[in-house]
């Protein structure tokens, strides 16, 4: 198996999280910049996206989350949607909502370097701190060092990592105590702290 990765995506995070939670951290990682259109990532995915699965039969799994759909039929357990699966996954529709809403900032702003005060990128802005202040109240719970990550943990600690990665001088980005508390913990975790958000390598 392969996956293509970015060291930035927080999609790609999500995945390389789940692969490590799973046992699977030897899957061979492919560095990839989904901007530069490298024809491997093209033929894995038509949108030229990262993250992208290719398995070994040569079929491609793209989405991050459907990357975790397929890791959960193929390695169910440890399972990612831990003790409440309702939770974990209510909490990772939050989190990933809002990983869209902070990545289209981040993009938009390729294109129109004032869209962050645009009606667009305030909504947008908005989302990512309604988001974390839901969070924040009702965080996901991370077990001891033995228990695996869930998919609530996986995502709302990949969206507060990415947050402080993107936006660190950002005054609108609320408080978020027990998300930090969180962050922290998992980042004990060698899946997290091996992946944690840093800019690509200069090529
Ligand atoms: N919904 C997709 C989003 C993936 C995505 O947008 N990845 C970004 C990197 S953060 C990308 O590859 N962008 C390149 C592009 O949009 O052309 C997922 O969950 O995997």
């Amino acid at each position: 198996m392969r996956l293509f990765f970015s060291t930035t995506s927080p999609y790609a995070r999500v995945a390389r999280i789940a692969l490590a939670e799973k046992g699977l951290d030897t899957v061979e990682g492919t560095l990839t910049d989904p901007w530069h259109d490298a024809p491997a990532l093209l033929a894995a995915n038509p949108s030229a996206r990262v993250p992208a699965l290719l398995l070994d039969s040569g079929l491609p799994i793209t989405e991050s989350l459907l990357i975790v759909l397929w890791l959960e039929t193929q390695r169910p357990q440890p399972s990612l949607l831990g003790a409440q699966p309702d939770h974990a996954i209510s909490r990772a529709g939050v989190a990933m909502g809002a990983i869209d809403a902070a990545a289209a900032i981040i993009i938009s702003r390729r294109i129109d370097p004032g869209f962050d005060e645009s009606p667009l990128g305030l909504r947008r802005r908005r989302s990512v701190v309604a988001a974390l202040e839901r969070l924040e109240a009702d965080p996901p719970a991370l077990g001891d060092r033995d228990a695996t990550a869930d998919l609530g943990v996986i995502a709302a600690v990949t969206l507060l990592d990415y947050i402080r990665f993107r936006f660190a001088a950002a005054t609108w980005v609320p408080a978020t105590p027990r998300l930090d508390a969180l962050a922290s913990r998992a980042r004990e975790r060698p899946s997290f702290a091996s992946t944690l958000p840093r800019d690509m390598p200069k090529t």
